[in-house]
């Protein structure tokens, strides 16, 4: 009798919190649609860091396009040849959302370019009259580093080769492209380690100005403070260029004083060909490797940081995960040291 009524109160309990839970979850969905919403099962409302957890990622480069981020990365191989960076192809992510990532693969590789043999190192993309270029840094057949341009339709490729380097001045300083173009239509190409240089791209972006040539920046501490890299200052390589309420910007890898590790460091100027002001220590040496590389972008009314760390599991020097921060500007334009962080938040 006693087991009876046990049952017929837990029968009785459980139908009222089966029809309690529905009818709560259709309060919900009725309240969200009355606000022109639908509701999301499981929503998603964090991305933990690194961004890419599949395959090791490094060098990123962050490109907004209409209401998505495209994110470039180069490609570090598990297998390495010679104990040193191993990398044959440059992949892209994209995101509207900032948690949720569509992984495009492979959208240009060393195969793609017949006159490189090895080092498919750190691109910056752009688009220019509905054409996507995307510069990177090549090791030649011949030898030394030169910048190769990819050609696509798409922002997700497939990219096709110039044919020929664009830019090649026969040492190894050809490295990190950065472009931008300027709002009276001058495009700049910045690279360089250790030196920082650039060339104004003609408008169709495959050809710089050669009465111009490739004009070298004073390597000055007051433009990018003391350091220990080959020119006495912290500059080091990695470049990454924009504007932002009037103001240039160009972000780097440094080197510190006595310091291993690459930091990211900020210089500004008022001029998109200098002279430079340093700005200061953008991020710390906390990815645990020696390199770091900025990428810099503002998306849906945030700004965010990429750089790279050897966070993922059986991360190295040559094995590095790409990474991302949300940060601030000051009023006056300056930027605060940014720490390495756990991950972004869902933006709208
Ligand atoms: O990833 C290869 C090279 O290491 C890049 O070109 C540099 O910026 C550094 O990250």
């Amino acid at each position: 009798m006693k087991l009876d009524l046990l049952k017929k109160v837990l029968t009785i309990s459980f139908m009222i919190i089966m029809f309690g839970s529905f009818a709560l979850s259709a309060i919900y969905t009725y309240k969200l649609r009355k606000e022109g919403k639908e509701p999301v099962e499981n929503e998603k409302l964090f991305h933990e860091n690194p961004i890419i957890k599949n395959i090791y990622t490094a060098d990123p480069a962050p490109f907004v396009y209409g209401d998505t981020l495209y994110l470039y990365t180069t490609h570090d191989e598990d297998e390495l040849v010679n104990d040193f960076y191993t990398m044959n192809d440059w992949r892209c992510f994209s995101t509207k959302d900032m948690v949720n990532w569509e992984d495009h693969g492979v959208i240009f590789s060393l195969d793609d370019i017949g006159w490189a043999d090895s080092r498919a190192w750190a691109p910056q993309a752009i688009e220019r009259n509905g054409k996507f270029y995307l510069y990177c840094p090549v090791h030649k057949r011949n030898g030394g580093m030169a910048i190769a341009v990819g050609i696509s339709d798409s922002p997700t490729g497939p990219f096709k080769d110039l044919g020929h380097p664009l830019v090649d001045e026969g040492d190894w300083n050809d490295i990190d492209p950065t472009v931008f173009i300027d709002d009276d239509g001058q495009a700049y190409l910045y690279f360089g380690n250790p030196e920082l240089r650039y060339v104004k791209l003609n408008e169709n972006m495959i050809t710089y100005d050669k009465e111009v040539g490739v004009v070298k920046i004073p390597m000055t501490e007051e433009a990018f403070a003391k350091g220990s890299h080959d020119t006495g200052t912290s500059y080091g390589e990695g470049p990454w260029f924009y504007k932002k309420n009037d103001l240039y910007y160009m972000v780097y890898a440094a080197f510190g004083v006595g310091r291993q590790n690459e930091h990211l460091a900020y210089s500004t100027s008022t001029s998109p060909t200098g002279p430079w002001k340093y700005g200061g220590v953008l991020m710390t040496e906390e990815g645990g490797v020696f390199t770091n590389h900025p990428g810099i972008c503002d998306f849906k009314g945030h700004s965010y940081l990429f750089y790279h760390t050897g966070d993922l599991p059986g991360g190295s020097l040559f094995h590095r995960s790409v990474c991302v921060a949300e940060f601030n500007y000051n009023e006056d334009g300056s930027i605060n040291p940014i720490p390495k962080c756990d991950g972004v938040e869902k933006i709208k």
